[in-house]
């Protein structure tokens, strides 16, 4: 990652291909320098004495040959994405001229950015801070209202916002204390234990409910996966491809038609869900079964949500087989979801349904290949999503450097609890609040971040941004 601040640099901000428009941003201290000898405004106006956030209309010019008409904006150091200046140039959507353009500039002082360098400028001078910079790219790449939601939050500052005053408390602590290592032969107190106490107690509280919320925000980012088991031909294959809407798996009579692990994403109400079609599960002599039914146990055992299908055919006026194969089930996964579906009820009489559904608690009746039931089941599965956390706006951890930092924060926090308790001398566990201050400060980016570190999270976005 090239991170000379001194040059200025150029990139493509919008997706690479023809389109109506496409806008070129250069961001640096030369943008507007560069830019101006090669854009003849409509109005004769010299762009180096234009106000920034204003919108000029021209040619660009490259030996007197127009390479197009565009719409050039300025944004002024600091008042800029970057905090740098900037330019952004509209111009027609072809590949040729976007190329043209930025072959120009790059001529004439430029270069191009790295990928996310726009953003890494607009972190390094501080228009944001590292886990803000980081939601930048979440918030391109959700595709779900969820995850969108989720790295709105983190991009306004949610986890910041949350740790922010806990840490300057700390950090106060920690001054304290440290100031009666200074004194330690007179036995002073600066800092008051009960309320130490207290703010240590309140940090592990909120560090946990962070760390806790990684797991349901890493689904919701990901999309949660939900493994579909059960026994051959029961028709696991046929309520992947309607749920999906679309003919993703092969479906056929013959038990055993599925050998590998099919998985697609779908959007129900808003939540990202992975179904995951599998083997079924039965005793087989057959290699290859055997492996993709392994993978379908190992699949339902990493999932958040096991729909266990059963065939309503083999329902014979007595639910105690039935009952039987969910027990079995439950006992495998003790603690998973699970969501229990008969199949095939298209098959059953309206009497034999009722009976069904009376003697098995919260069984779904459906017909995957009719597509009936198809809705309860969808709302059925939205409702064992927890999305309160979402909707009462809680900071919801995605990231897992942020979910690694929390973790060694905690770690450290708790040596200082334990340090309290023990009433160990102040000096240890002064070690661990510095130690914990460091994680903190780590999410945010408020302590020296590695360069390493910088231009792995960088090097994830797109160039451009
Ligand atoms: N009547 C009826 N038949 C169904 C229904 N769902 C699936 N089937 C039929 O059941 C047979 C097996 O369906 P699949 O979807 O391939 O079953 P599977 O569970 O994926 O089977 P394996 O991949 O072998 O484990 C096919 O002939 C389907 O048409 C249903 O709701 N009603
Ligand atoms: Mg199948």
């Amino acid at each position: 990652m090239n991170s000379n601040f001194d040059d200025t640099i150029i990139a493509l901000a919008t997706p690479a291909g023809v389109g109506a428009i496409s806008v070129i941003r250069l961001s640096g201290k030369e943008a507007i320098n560069i830019v101006a000898p090669f854009f003849k405004s409509i109005r004769n106006k010299d762009l180096t004495k234009q106000k920034t956030h204003t919108l000029h209309l021209g040619n660009i010019i490259d030996n007197e040959r127009i390479v197009d008409e565009v719409l050039v904006s300025i944004f002024k150091n600091p008042h800029s994405y970057t905090g740098e200046n900037v330019i952004e140039i509209s111009c027609h959507g072809s590949s040729f001229i976007q190329q043209e353009i930025i072959q120009l500039f790059l001529k004439n002082g430029c270069r191009m950015a790295d990928n996310g360098e726009f953003t890494m400028r607009a972190f390094l001078n501080g228009k944001m801070d590292l886990s803000q910079a980081e939601a930048v790219a979440d918030v391109i790449a959700s595709n779900s209202e969820a995850s969108h939601k989720m790295a709105i939050q983190q991009m306004r500052g949610g986890i910041t916002n949350e740790l922010k005053e806990l840490r300057v408390k700390l950090l106060d602590f920690a001054a304290l204390i440290e100031l009666e290592l200074d004194f330690s032969g007179e036995d002073v107190e600066f800092a008051d234990r009960t309320k130490f106490k207290e703010l240590v107690t309140k940090i592990t509280f909120v560090l946990k409910r962070l760390i806790d919320s990684f797991a349901f925000g890493n689904a919701m980012k990901n999309g949660i996966p939900v493994a579909i088991i059960g026994e051959p031909n029961v028709g696991k294959s046929t309520l992947l491809n309607t749920l999906l809407n679309e003919e993703k798996a092969i479906v056929s009579d013959i038990a055993g038609t599925t050998r590998d692990a099919i998985e697609d994403e779908m959007i129900i109400d808003g939540v990202a869900f992975r179904f995951i079609d599998t083997a079924g599960i039965r005793e087989t002599e057959d290699v290859v079964e055997s492996i993709g039914i392994k993978k379908a146990y190992e699949k339902a055992e990493n999932a958040q949500l096991i729909i266990f299908l059963i065939d309503s055919n083999k329902f014979s006026h007595s639910s105690e087989e039935f009952l039987q194969e969910i027990e079995t089930i439950k006992e495998r996964f003790p603690y998973k979801r699970l969501l229990v579906i008969a199949n095939k009820i298209d098959t059953l009489s309206c009497h034999d349904s009722s009976i069904l559904q009376s003697e098995i608690e919260n069984l779904i009746l459906l017909s995957a290949k009719q597509k009936t039931g198809i809705d309860e089941l969808k709302t059925e599965l939205t409702s064992l999503v927890n999305t309160g956390a979402l909707s009462n706006n809680e900071t919801i951890v995605t990231n897992s450097r942020h979910f690694e930092a929390l973790n060694n924060a905690l770690i450290a926090i708790t040596s200082v609890q334990e340090g309290i308790d023990l009433e160990i001398g102040t000096d240890l566990f002064s070690i661990d609040i510095r130690e914990c201050l460091r994680h903190l400060g780590n999410i945010t980016g408020e302590y020296d971040v590695d360069k390493d570190i910088l231009g792995h999270i960088f090097g994830n976005f797109c160039i451009g941004k």
